[in-house]
């Protein structure tokens, strides 16, 4: 114990800790200026709105701190469950809008700022995203712990602490080009660093095991090698109508004090410093792929040392609390976001069985069958993709040499594992080479899919049909051998207070004003936390007046966001045109190329049309006259002009990705200067998409394309954000679009194309070579004009162009694109009448309240056997 333990209390240090700092707008100015004077070491002439955003964010963190420290002694006090959410990745976003928001203190803040002569607005502005993940999984991440904190639930966030996230993508001559991200450099007034949460975390070396003479059972050591420290960082995550704040913790890798000395006993200083370098490494930089497995050498030790990090700080925790082994899963559920923390089921046994190498860890030399007892009651493992490029498998050589003893304890739980598998079906060496760990080819490889399986309680799908063919195709065999408990559903979710409430300010009123109309008693705070209390704004539907309000709503992110292209891509868009959007990552399955192979169809007959009307007209006076005349046919004719955005990033490696943003940003470059289709068609493409272009992207969007070939994408979330904001999808069958379709009806969903079934007929057809399929004249005109060279780099789109042609279109644009121009035909149609258009937008604002991330957050916690622990306010 330390002399600060026996120190008696001091009843002054009690009394000031427990007083919490007022929020009234005299307080919220002096914190701000103490801390430009104080911290920053500024006056009010050189201290720049930079330092003020620092100010107001450091303020606003010691409230939610106050809160933090209320709330994990009522968790301890309670001896409350918890779950630790271990994720490789979370996509925050910015954090000032978000934390006053939950603190319920934007008005005072507001109105401090603005007597300082500074506004909201721009201070949040000068935020950097926290960008510390690719796309869906890590933004899932992120809505969980929202929901985890609004529902007052015991939760930590794992993961890990990247000096540089998601690349940011900037637009060279119509190319990616990809930029490093120092999000850091300023400094991070939310994070608070804990030195005194320092685990050493070990590589290579080499194991030994000796025979305990009492017990007479194998003792095992691992020894030598490398030990890197992983220090804590925490980050405050505030609940809404709660008083509750959990924390994100993530780590940063650290030199530890065994390393270098090895190296200054053998009197290379610089050789020490180097080492000290390249240990810390570990935590310098996000892995951008998604859906791919790099196979990286450093990928897997970043996987590790996060996952053994977590463990042993979670472990520390319930030694000091006094919990005994068996009585682990009774306090602490560890789920696992995708097969990334996987190792935390081999590292587990390795703690419970060998030990750790601190002290403040007092379990060991627990007998197997026990230890696997608890991992398997403590571990959970969600699935996000049936892809077989994202399913991670790691060379046996690589594990043998870094992390050697867990190699012995996969191959440990593999044979016992295979031995029931056997005694199931005995004989059927075909399913057991199939569910083995390890897989057998050229080289052996650790199946990453399968260890998180057998060593978890239960397995989750994002969607109902990403689940379905979970149990029937991809984990069929585990299905058949566990039963048809293990492998569950849990329907993504996305969090509607950042999603509707801060993103959508004017929808908010709307939903407000109509809700309290309509007798709902709901604060303006509530209804975020309450969201089935929209299901009630059905009943507006046959209100006239209600409609063009929310017509109206729609307008005005509409102008936000026009506003936003203009100064970002320099583009002029009217909020009179219908916006359509297709933003995520760029990946052949969501099929961006089917959206820009319509828009060119769309833009060569506009382009046909008013060149056929000028020759008319020119016959009768001049042609810039003629031009205009046509144009103005065009548009009495009702056609109605459309802005179809796209935004995204393509991983680095990943060419097909990057020549589709090259054939969007083409396309663009000559629709848009073309002063006989301008008025009818743009197309943008927004460079480097995050979380918060997505908050002004989805609020201005008529319509979401989520048209990714059936089958293949696992949920998504971008159709939830969409529809909540009364942006119609126009849907392929697939992922959680067919359930938004189930809860805001059918009709209020543009569905086109080949269901996952057809397209699995359609693929057999292609592979048999008996389904050729007859290309529809308007994909051959617009493969045709990119061939021609219309749109430039004739070369470069030719591997695109020839794909689609040639029948080996695996994502079958070919297949679906007559039913994808048929319902872009619908969608024109229906926009032209405002009131039926306004009424499906209803619709899907009202119905869409299941997929908020409260009620997956339920779902599962429900399996974790958790339960709210809530702050009295
Ligand atoms: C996404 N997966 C799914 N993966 O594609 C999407 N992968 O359908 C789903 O809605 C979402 O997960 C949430 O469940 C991903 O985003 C990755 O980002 C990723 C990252 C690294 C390695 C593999």
């Amino acid at each position: 114990k330390s002399k600060g333990h026996a120190r008696p209390p001091s009843p002054a240090f009690t009394h000031l800790m427990v007083s919490a700092p007022r929020g009234d707008k005299d307080t919220i100015m002096a914190d701000i200026v103490s801390y430009v004077k104080f911290s920053l070491g500024r006056t009010q002439k050189d201290c720049a709105v930079f330092g003020i955003f620092q100010a107001t964010a450091t303020s606003i963190r010691n409230r939610m701190l106050d809160r933090w420290n209320k709330t994990q002694k009522k968790y301890e006090e309670t001896r409350a469950k918890t779950v630790c959410y271990l994720s490789l990745e979370f996509l925050m976003g910015r954090a000032l809008t978000n934390s006053l928001y939950s603190i319920g203190l934007t008005g005072p803040y507001g109105a401090a700022l603005k007597e300082l002569s500074f506004s909201l607005e721009e201070i949040q502005a000068e935020e950097s995203d926290m960008a510390l993940g690719n796309g869906g999984l890590g933004r899932l991440a992120a809505c969980f712990i929202d929901s985890l904190a609004t529902l007052s639930l015991p939760a930590v966030g794992y993961g890990l602490r990247y000096n540089f996230g998601m690349f940011e993508q900037t637009i060279m001559e119509g190319f990616q080009v990809e930029k490093p991200e120092n999000w850091l450099r300023r400094g991070n007034p939310w994070e608070i660093e804990r030195f005194k949460l320092t685990y050493p975390i070990r590589f290579y070396g080499h194991t030994s095991h000796k025979t305990d003479p009492t017990t007479g059972r194998p003792v095992f050591d691992w020894e030598g090698g490398e030990v890197v420290n992983a220090v804590a960082y925490d980050t405050l995550i505030p609940g809404s109508c709660t008083a509750n704040v959990n924390h994100l913790r993530l780590w940063s890798a650290r030199a530890s004090s065994e390393l270098s000395l090895d190296a200054h006993a053998s009197g290379d200083y610089l050789a020490a410093v180097k080492s000290k370098a390249l240990s810390e490494n570990i935590t310098y930089v996000l892995y951008p792929g998604d859906q791919s497995e790099e196979g990286k050498r450093l990928r897997l030790k970043q996987e590790y040392f996060f996952v053994s990090a977590s463990l042993q700080d979670i472990l520390s925790k319930a030694w000091s609390q006094g919990i005994e082994a068996k009585d682990l899963p009774k306090h602490f559920a560890i789920q696992l976001n995708d097969t990334h923390p996987a190792m935390a089921i081999p590292e587990l046994m390795r703690l419970l069985i060998d030990g750790a190498d601190i002290e403040t860890i007092g379990y060991r030399g627990l007998e197997w069958t026990e230890a696997f007892e608890i991992v398997r009651k403590m571990c959970f493992y969600t699935n996000h993709t049936v892809l077989p490029e994202a399913l991670e498998e790691w060379p046996v050589y690589m594990f043998k040499m870094m992390l050697p003893r867990h190699l012995q304890i996969i191959y440990e739980i593999n044979h016992r594992f295979l031995e029931e598998v056997e005694k199931k079906f005995p004989g059927d060496v075909d399913r057991i080479r199939r569910m083995s760990l390890i897989s057998e080819g050229d080289q052996q490889r650790i199946r990453m899919a399968n260890l998180a399986i057998v060593g978890s309680n239960k397995v989750n799908g994002v969607a109902r049909i990403h689940t379905d063919i979970l149990k029937a195709s991809l984990f069929r065999d585990f299905e058949e051998f566990y039963g048809t408990e293990k492998i569950v559903n849990f329907t993504n979710g996305v969090t509607p207070r950042r999603w509707i409430a801060q993103a959508n300010p004017a929808l908010s009123e709307f939903i407000y004003r109509h809700l309290e109309q309509l007798g709902v008693v709901c604060s303006q705070e509530e209804w975020p936390v309450q969201l089935h209390h929209l299901a009630k704004l059905a009943e507006l539907s046959q209100s006239r007046a209600a409609l063009e309000q929310l017509l109206e709503v729609k307008y005005v992110a509409k102008t936000r966001l026009a506003e936003f292209i203009k100064e970002t891509c320099d583009v002029d868009v009217s909020p009179d045109m219908l916006f359509d959007t297709q933003v995520k990552r760029i990946h052949e399955y969501k099929r961006q190329l089917l959206n820009i192979l319509h828009v060119i169809v769309r833009f060569l007959s506009i382009k046909r049309i008013v060149v056929e009307a000028t020759a008319e007209y020119s016959k009768k006076m001049d042609v810039e006259s003629a031009r205009q005349a046509a144009i103005k046919e065009l548009k009495d004719a009702n056609v109605v002009p459309r802005m179809c955005l796209f935004a995204g990033k393509a991983a680095i490696g990943y060419d097909r990705a990057k020549r589709i943003i090259k054939l969007i940003t083409s396309v663009g470059e000559l629709v848009n200067h073309d002063r006989d289709v301008s008025d009818f068609l743009k197309i943008v493409f927004i460079p480097n998409y995050n979380v918060s272009s997505a908050e002004l992207i989805f609020p201005g969007s008529d319509i979401s394309e989520q048209i990714s070939t059936a089958g293949m994408e696992a949920a998504g979330t971008g159709n939830m954000k969409a529809s909540m904001n009364g942006g119609l999808l126009v849907a392929t069958r697939d992922g959680a679009s067919i359930e938004i379709g189930d809860h805001v009806g059918e009709d209020n969903v543009f569905f086109f194309g080949a269901s996952k079934t057809e397209i699995i007929e359609v693929r057999k057809g292609y592979q048999s070579g008996t389904l050729t399929e007859e290309l529809d004249p308007r994909l051959i005109d617009a493969l045709d004009a990119i061939d021609s060279g219309m749109f430039g780099c004739q070369e470069y789109f030719k591997p695109i162009t020839d794909t689609i042609r040639s029948g080996k279109d695996w994502f079958c644009v070919a297949h679906d694109f007559a039913a994808y121009l048929d319902i872009q035909d619908e969608v024109d149609a229906l926009y032209i009448d405002r009131i039926e258009w306004a009424r499906k937008m209803l619709m899907n604002v009202s119905k869409s309240y299941h997929f908020s991330s409260d009620r997956t957050i339920k779902e599962y916690a429900e399996m974790w056997d958790l339960v709210p622990v809530k702050l009295a306010p």
